[in-house]
């Protein structure tokens, strides 16, 4: 028994933004240091994405409780997990994925075990008396700090705004911003003028649920088109200050037969028209990523989508990697997407995370730390994305407590630390 060993490990269940269930987990170690952490939650999920566990008791949140996964910690977890070292993570986590057994985290569920994983870091660097970023650097493949480049939603479709449009996100990235504070100020600048423009074409207002503005066009251009207005309106240069990132999120468009349906436009298309539309998007517009342009399953067209894009934008894989090694590797040999998106939900440890930025980046795939669209208080990703030195962050709009708790502990890290701003050079690619 150290001073780090493990002492109790405690889980409830408490609600996320969306109002719903998720599990919140807190470890106390011999030396009295605390850690504390909560798990957030997707609504356009992939497929291979770890395993949350739901009660299913619909008599209690519409099923969607996670009292079983709160007993796991308390009880099977906390069990197997008292008295081990809190220093040891990456043997932590992988006790913990043995003590699960099963490959997507279906019989513990994710939400237990990246609940339990995440908060024994927090109290590891508590009792180290080391900031998050920095005990998180140590676990990393590198030591360097980075502050991340943010990806910024502006306006929401899809899932996140009750499909008023198709595509799930349409995004700012501060391109001219030197330091994260200068970013977010640039970002909220373009978030407040889209507001007015909006107001004065009588749109609605009313936030999406990652705190983005959802206008309800037929059309992606339209969108685009209202983000370049946006941010002409704020003063500032599309191109040159504000570029443009598209979340497609092409796994929740499944039509008939292979099809994607672009319901608001009415139609079904194949992949190469979904590839087409792309091109020209990308060829009117500042567009320098786009996540998720095809399904999740459809890597024939993501090869041919790499082929025809990848040489000038980013394109990232959410749902086709779910922050999975195995995926994201297989990824990587058949030379498809140049960039991951990475959520500790998808993969469910904090190693196995870890993992994936390390693989990313040692491809020259562009890892992005993502928060869900379902989030809580907890700022861990902030840390994350810093001590990692992933380049980037998407973390929602600059609205909300949830999705502010994240920018505002970037706000406070750069502060305090040396972590040198990412910017551009995060995207860039360098052919
Ligand atoms: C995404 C995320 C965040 P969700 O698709 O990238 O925007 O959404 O958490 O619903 O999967
Ligand atoms: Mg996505």
């Amino acid at each position: 028994m150290s001073k780090t060993s493990i002492r109790t490990l405690r889980a409830r269940q408490i609600l996320d933004s969306r109002g719903r269930p998720t599990v919140e987990v807190d470890v106390e170690l011999e030396d009295g240091t605390e850690g504390r952490a909560s798990v957030p939650s997707g609504a356009s999920t992939g497929a291979a994405e770890a395993h949350e566990l739901r009660d299913g008791d619909k008599s209690r949140y519409e099923g969607r409780g996670v009292l079983q996964a709160v007993a796991h910690v308390n009880d099977e977890i906390a069990a197997r997990l008292r008295g081990s070292d809190a220093m040891q993570q990456n043997a932590i986590d992988a006790t913990l994925l043995e003590l699960d057994g099963t490959p997507q985290l279906k019989r513990l569920g994710a939400n237990a075990i990246l609940g339990s994983s995440l908060a024994i870091c927090r109290a590891a660097a508590a009792s180290a008396r080391q900031p998050l970023y920095q005990r998180i650097a140590e676990l990393s493949d590198t030591a360097r700090l980075t502050m991340p480049m943010p990806m910024v939603n502006i306006l929401s479709g899809g899932l996140h705004a009750g499909r008023g449009m198709d595509v799930q996100d349409f995004l700012a990235i501060p391109a001219s911003a030197q330091s994260i504070n200068e970013a977010i100020h640039l970002i909220s600048r373009v978030r407040s003028a889209a507001t007015e423009v909006m107001q004065r074409r009588g749109l609605s207002t009313l936030l999406a649920d990652e705190g983005g503005l959802s206008p309800g066009f037929e059309t992606g251009r339209e969108a685009l088109q209202l983000m370049v207005e946006a941010t002409e309106h704020a003063g500032l240069q599309p191109g040159k200050d504000i570029v443009i990132a598209i979340d497609v999120a092409a796994s929740s468009l499944k039509g008939p037969n292979g099809t994607y349906r672009l319901a608001r436009e009415g139609r079904n298309v194949t992949s190469e028209d979904m590839i087409a539309m792309l091109e020209a998007w990308v060829s009117e517009f500042p567009i320098i990523s786009i996540e998720d342009g095809l399904d999740e399953e459809d890597w024939a067209g993501w090869e041919k989508l790499s082929a025809r894009l990848g040489g000038k934008v980013r394109l990232i894989g959410d749902d086709l990697f779910t922050t999975n090694l195995g995926r994201v590797r297989r990824g990587i040999e058949a030379g498809i997407a140049n960039g991951v998106l990475v959520k500790v939900n998808q993969n469910g440890s904090l190693s196995g995370t870890l993992a994936v930025i390390a693989a990313s980046r040692a491809a020259a795939y562009a890892p992005v730390v993502s928060a869900r669209s379902g989030e809580t208080e907890d700022s861990f990703i902030a840390d994350l994305a810093v001590g990692s030195a992933a380049g980037q962050i998407k973390i929602g709009s600059v609205r909300c407590s949830d999705r502010l708790s994240k920018y505002n502990q970037l706000l406070r890290i750069e502060e305090q630390s040396r972590a040198e701003f990412a910017g551009m050079s995060a995207i860039t690619l360098k052919n």
